[in-house]
């Protein structure tokens, strides 16, 4: 079963391990929706670099095995990238590991009664994968290094890979209208206003290269998150992509993570050079070419507090009957200990009390939104505790915070009060007034831009960001990992 799960076959057009070439009628949809998706890629994808030679990497297995690592690198063209369906190896004794059918056998076909739900669910997932690609499409333009462009791309073409992944779901489980689906999800556009993407964040913009790495730390984790609650889920078609998709996301995280630690690192370097021990003059910082520690915090501000609202809503009936039926589980589902039911069980929600907050108990069935959220601000701060031991290791005082679980927010139960990054609940007039404190404003995005110069030669980095410590396939410094068609 495994070894049979693990190979890929390579051989025809689309990249598979699931017996395409013995499924003639999902292997002619997708056959189908093929072109389509190519033109999307052309249109919406990397703009300017669809012919140059970038060093990606390529699934070619599912797992490593010794010497046989499941990718290889090479130089590709981004529209010959092999985008492939990959779904982790079957277990065929997977039991439904939560919800009211805990213990059933996993399901192998879509359960009639639960169809919507999930075809719902697939949908969304797959919608935010383009929705990516679409707003990071300018950023190769004003890359601070062939590393980080080689980065982005990889990024890019892997995001193409997660919409395929959704997209084999829909047209080999949910026939006719998986296919209409799978047609919308290449017709909608991040930041249209006739057929947008379907969830906010992915309608914003990423206009610069530290909202790119902001958008990988934390909108990515999002996505880690979700797929680590879908990897539970008892529909084992859907677990079994999922868990192969997060093997991808790892490079996403890591691309956030290191990119603002590179960012920071700089800032602090050029501080510490110039004998500047006051990391709030932001004019002085501003003026040394690198990205003073305020500015980001302001960006951390922005970037966390939109994906927040990507949890949905802190109480949701959807969550619960998500759970309910199986669907979708909790983060690590399979290690926490408790009836994974949730009958009798309660969760935490901060409230607002006698001006401050207090914590109000809440069915923990309804709360999984909530709650996943909550885990997903532990994994972050672990990355910004990273960032902080860099900015202390330089000598420099400051620290980086998450703000306040209200703060900003436009979906859920916070979304009508006015709370600063601290949890101070003011008026709204108050709230918009001292809105350019806690939020970049036109000044600190025009600054940023003005920063966003190429530096496409091999081995240089632009001024506000240091180079990578650690190097894709360990590399050398000089490394052309993006050799353009038009230099
Ligand atoms: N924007 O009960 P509620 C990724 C809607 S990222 C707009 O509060 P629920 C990636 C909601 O759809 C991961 N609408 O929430 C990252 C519902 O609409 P209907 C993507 C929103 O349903 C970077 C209504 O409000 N995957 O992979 O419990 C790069 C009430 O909903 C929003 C998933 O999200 C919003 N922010 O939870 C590339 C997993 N929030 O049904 C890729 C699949 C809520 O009343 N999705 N609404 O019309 C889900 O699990 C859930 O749909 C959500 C919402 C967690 C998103
Ligand atoms: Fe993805
Ligand atoms: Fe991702």
């Amino acid at each position: 079963m495994t070894t049979l799960d693990s190979t890929v076959d390579y051989d025809v057009l689309i990249p598979n391990n699931v017996a395409l070439a013995s499924d003639a009628r999902v292997r002619r949809g997708l056959e189908r929706w093929h072109p389509g998706y190519i033109d999307w890629w052309m249109d919406m994808g990397p703009d300017g670099f669809q012919t140059s030679d970038v060093y990606l990497r390529t699934a070619v297995r599912v797992e490593s095995k010794g010497a046989d690592k499941w990718a290889v690198f090479d130089y590709v063209k981004m529209p010959d990238y092999r985008w492939g369906i990959l779904l982790a190896p079957e277990d065929p004794d997977r039991k439904i590991p939560f919800g009211r059918h805990r213990g059933e056998p996993a399901w192998q076909e879509v359960p009639g009664e639960y169809r919507a739900m999930l075809r719902r669910l697939i949908v969304i997932q797959g919608d935010t994968e383009p929705a990516s690609v679409e707003q990071q499409r300018f950023l190769g333009k004003t890359a601070p290094s062939l590393y980080d462009m080689r980065n982005l791309f990889q990024v890019n073409v892997e995001e193409g890979r997660h919409l395929w992944a959704m997209v084999y779901l829909l047209q080999k489980y949910f026939g006719r209208d998986g296919r209409e689906e799978a047609g919308e999800l290449l017709r909608r556009r991040s930041g249209s206003e006739d057929a947008p993407r379907m969830l906010g964040a992915f309608n914003e913009e990423t206009p610069d290269w530290l909202s790119f790495f902001l958008f990988t730390f934390f909108t990515d984790r999002d996505g880690r998150m979700q797929l680590e609650s879908l990897a539970q889920s008892g529909f084992d078609p859907l677990s079994r992509t999922c868990r192969f998709m997060l093997t991808e996301e790892a490079f996403h995280m890591f691309v956030g993570e290191t990119g603002v630690t590179r960012i920071v690192q700089r800032t602090c370097e050029a501080m510490t050079a110039a004998g500047m021990d006051d990391p709030t003059d932001v004019e002085a910082v501003r003026a040394l070419g690198v990205i003073d520690l305020p500015t980001i915090q302001k960006k951390v501000n922005l970037h966390y507090s939109l994906t927040l609202d990507l949890f949905g809503s802190e109480l949701s009936t959807n969550s619960a009957n998500f759970f309910n039926a199986g669907l979708k589980g909790r983060f690590r589902e399979h290690r926490l200990e408790d009836d994974h039911r949730l009958h009798e069980a309660t969760y935490g929600i901060p409230e607002p009390s006698n001006g401050g907050w207090s914590v109000a108990l809440h069915p923990a069935l309804n709360a999984l939104n909530a709650r996943l959220r909550d885990d997903f601000t532990d994994d972050c701060n672990l990355g910004v505790g990273r960032w902080n031991k860099t900015i202390r290791e330089s000598g420099v005082d400051f620290e980086i915070t998450l703000p306040h679980v209200a703060f900003h927010r436009q979906i859920g139960v916070y979304r009508d009060l006015h709370a600063t990054p601290e949890g101070d609940l003011v008026s709204e007039d108050d709230w918009n007034r001292r809105r350019h404190e806690w939020l970049p404003d036109d000044a600190d995005r025009a600054f940023i831009e003005s920063l966003m110069k190429p530096e496409f030669r091999p081995g240089h980095y632009a001024s506000w960001i240091a180079e990578p410590r650690i190097r894709i396939n360990h590399k050398p410094g000089d490394f052309e990992w993006v050799k353009l068609a038009e230099a």
